[in-house]
């Protein structure tokens, strides 16, 4: 197995170049603060119901921020945790279940060990869900945060909580209580929850209509996204208010689809899109959005998933290697041609799609010879075999 784990380092090394760009390391010295926004697509970005915004403050946000547009979700059935996954370790998700439950005790080489290695920053992860939730509470000593503040460290009751557990407002705000006391500078991912199926509200948290398409579920989700919205706002404010802002990158993504593939023609009708292959495709991409304090706002339109983010953060903190097992790209460089790799086999390049059995023209929408998916598919399946075999054979282990 140390001779796959070979394989693997050598492979990676062909196909991601070092390639540097002038943001190398902008980020160095800042705080990390991520933001995992729960079941949030790219579709609700500029949309608009009956006139009114859906996420007037990342619409705003996005305006000084690096903005990419292409990321999908690559996630399977470890949903959130998958996302993570992705995010701390460059691996891909297992085709079923969850590697934070299946494999909690695998050697991996976390972000957060990076950043405690080569910089002293100390990570920390918020989320309203009790501790056990997705095996989280192990998978995150295994991954080397200082601490998870979890259900049992915030102040909830039936009048904060609606749905999984505490309202993203209250748990912004509380958990600002404890990011203003850590030692700077720090990463912290801060988990959101209120806009998790079935998108439930109460009215005093309502400000936005109801969307009006065919599902009822869309409808609902309009305006648990704008709730969301609203608290990731009083969230950064909080940051001016505390003289933490100009200190800190912001990294926010959408964890994994929100409307399932069930109720996509109600997406479809919101944005004005006619059901096709590749539409339900694009309903696939998440908003990923990173502030840095004195940069220009630029929406970047390559091609990107959700594994890509690990890469693309350690580029803006000024760390020149990712650890040789990891499958992330940065997203400032990412050559066009690489293939954005969904766990069922489907994937993505800038100009095709392969999806089920059938290779399209993205562009165009017609389905085409599968001749040009090819080349791809062989990869495709090569890269999610070395991560499987990484995370069944926990080869880690035999990386220094
Ligand atoms: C629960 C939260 C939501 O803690 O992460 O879970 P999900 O169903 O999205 O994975
Ligand atoms: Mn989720």
């Amino acid at each position: 197995s140390s001779s796959t784990t070979t394989n693997a380092m050598s492979y990676m090394k062909e196909s991601t170049p070092t390639n540097n760009s002038d943001l190398f390391g902008i980020a160095k010295g800042k705080n990390l603060v991520m933001i995992s926004m729960e079941s949030t697509q790219d579709f609700v970005i500029n949309e608009k119901v009956e006139g009114e915004e859906i996420t007037p403050f990342l619409n705003s946000l996005i305006k000084e921020s690096f903005y990419f547009n292409q990321v999908f979700d690559q996630t399977a059935q470890g949903k959130t945790s998958d996302s993570e996954l992705m995010i701390d370790t460059g691996l891909y998700p297992l085709e079923s279940g969850s590697v934070f439950i299946r494999k909690p005790q695998n050697d991996f080489t976390s972000l957060p060990e990076i950043l405690k290695e080569k910089q002293n920053v100390q990570s920390y992860v918020f989320h309203g869900n009790i501790q056990s939730f997705w095996n989280r509470e192990q998978m995150y000593k295994t991954f080397g945060y200082k601490r998870y503040y979890s259900k049992k460290d915030y102040h909830v009751t039936e009048e904060n909580s609606v749905n999984y557990g505490i309202k993203d407002e209250p748990f912004f705000n509380q958990s600002m209580e404890k990011i203003k006391e850590l030692p700077q500078p720090f990463y912290a991912r801060l988990i959101t929850l209120t806009n998790h199926f079935p998108f439930l509200l109460d009215d005093e948290d309502t400000h936005i209509a109801k969307a009006n398409t065919q599902e009822e579920v869309v409808n609902r989700y309009v305006t648990t996204v704008r709730y969301q919205d609203e608290a990731i706002k009083q969230f950064i404010q909080s940051f001016k208010e505390q003289g933490l802002y100009e200190d800190t990158m912001f990294v926010l993504y959408g964890d994994h689809y929100g409307i399932s593939e069930k109720y996509e023609q109600g997406a479809l009708d919101l944005v004005g899109q006619q059901d096709t292959p590749v539409n339900r495709m694009r309903l696939k991409q998440v908003p990923l959005i990173v502030h840095v304090p004195g940069y220009e706002g630029k929406t970047i339109s390559k091609i990107g998933g959700e594994v890509d983010i690990r890469a693309t953060l350690l580029h803006l903190l000024g760390i020149e290697k990712d650890n040789p097992l990891s499958f992330s790209r940065n997203l400032f460089t990412r050559s066009k041609t690489e293939p954005v790799i969904f766990r069922n086999g489907n994937f993505v390049t800038a100009k095709y799609m392969w999806k089920g059995n059938d290779c399209y023209r993205k562009k165009t929408g017609e389905k085409i010879d599968p001749s040009n998916c090819e080349p791809y598919r062989q990869q495709v399946r090569k890269e999610l075999r070395l991560s499987d075999d990484i995370i069944y054979g926990d080869l880690g282990r035999f990386v220094d």
